[in-house]
């Protein structure tokens, strides 16, 4: 058979299992909306957290793997998985945009999720008018991802990527308020300290703690404002893109500070999507790559870096760049996941209410 209709077979087998709307042409008008989260209305803020609390009740899918106790915390666990795969280096976008789209799958097929509403995503420079733990997004009423920790008066400096601190926040403990309350999580803490050693071998084990959160409002002042949003956006290569969304060094982008900025679980490198708020910021992330992509011929094409953390060692990733998913979906290319309105995606963003 030739080539091309092979591959579009190929495609197919996959989006049979992966997404209900593949057959449609995907147009703006047919694509699932993903809206900034303070666009919302307050049902459909709503849609979002039952959903997640419904995979919160949904048995995980993975086997040999004791600490993972919800499709949810599966979806954490994959994560961990691949964690020195595909940070800070060629497969971050990339990998990340795959398992949000997963994500969403889930909670659309299982949960019951609005099928024309996708992931919510979360647009920093919003929130900076008032602190943090007083915004849409945390201040622990019904229609928030649940509020700040409990303020720990003793925390010192916390950790970064790249081997320095960054000062605390107004948290530190127990999310204590709004819908994820309490919320126990059963997968260990590992922070960056198993960057280079890798995963220990009982990470596997059941480590029962709750949800914590140190919100920092100095992160998402500094580091998330528009005035970074837009020098990242005007890098003419792919490069210069990830160096101010994706840098772990002296001046972190914005993907280290977003999870600065809610601290705690949400900073961990490997098990950060235990927490709710992951899946806004990191489709906050897809938002701006997409952005970026859409903002020059051949872009959607470009890809730098290499397929181990910190792109020290591993091979330069390319177009046929295979990433994994472990339980959770089928390997992809680098290629199938380039574009949100092509492949088994069908996905647009609205733009952020910006007064
Ligand atoms: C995992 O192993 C480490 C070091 O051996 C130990 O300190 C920790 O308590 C263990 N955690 C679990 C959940 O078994
Ligand atoms: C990367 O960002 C730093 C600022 O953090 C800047 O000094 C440097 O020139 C940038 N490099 C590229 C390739 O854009
Ligand atoms: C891409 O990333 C690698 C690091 O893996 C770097 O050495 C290389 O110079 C980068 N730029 C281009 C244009 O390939
Ligand atoms: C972890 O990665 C290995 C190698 O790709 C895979 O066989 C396994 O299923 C993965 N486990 C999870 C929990 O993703
Ligand atoms: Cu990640």
């Amino acid at each position: 058979m030739p080539l091309l209709s092979f591959f579009t077979w190929l495609l197919a087998i996959h989006a049979i299992t992966v997404s209900a709307a593949y057959g449609d042409i995907c147009t703006q008008e047919n694509a699932i909306v993903r809206k900034e989260w303070s666009s919302l209305t307050l049902a459909e803020r709503k849609a979002y957290i039952d959903a997640v609390l419904c995979m919160l009740s949904l048995p995980a899918i993975t086997p040999d793997l004791p600490a993972s106790d919800s499709l949810f915390a599966d979806f954490a666990a994959v994560h961990i998985n691949y964690t020195t795969t595909m940070h800070f280096d060629g497969l971050f976008f990339s990998w990340h945009r795959h398992h949000l789209f997963l994500f969403e799958t889930a909670l659309h097929e299982q949960c019951g999720y609005p099928a024309y509403l996708g992931l919510p995503y979360w647009h920093w420079p919003l929130y900076a008018d008032r602190p943090l733990e007083e915004s849409a997004l945390f201040d622990g009423s019904e229609y928030s991802l649940g509020g700040n920790g409990e303020y720990l008066p003793e925390q010192g400096d916390i950790p970064t990527a790249d081997g320095g601190t960054f000062p605390h926040g107004t948290g530190g403990g127990c999310v204590f308020t709004g819908p994820f309350a309490n919320l126990n999580l059963n997968i260990m803490f590992l922070g960056f300290g198993f960057i280079p050693s890798g995963l220990p071998d009982n990470w596997t084990e059941p480590d029962p703690h709750c949800l914590d959160r140190d919100l920092n409002d100095l992160s998402l002042r500094t580091l998330l404002n528009q005035e970074r949003i837009d020098t990242a956006l005007s890098q003419p290569d792919i490069e210069g893109f990830q160096n101010w969304t994706d840098s772990y060094k002296a001046v972190y982008g914005m993907h280290e500070a977003g999870h600065v900025a809610v601290g705690m679980t949400m900073h961990d490198p490997f098990g950060s999507p235990q927490d709710p708020v992951f899946y806004l910021h990191h489709t906050g992330l897809d938002y701006l790559w997409n952005k970026w992509q859409s903002g020059g011929e051949g872009r959607r094409d470009q890809w730098n870096g290499t397929d181990r953390i910190f792109n020290e060692g591993g091979v330069e990733v390319s177009a046929a760049s295979v990433m994994e998913f472990g339980f959770m979906g089928e390997p992809v290319t680098l290629d199938q996941v380039k574009n949100p309105t092509a492949g088994p995606y069908c996905y647009r963003y609205e733009e952020p209410c910006v007064e």
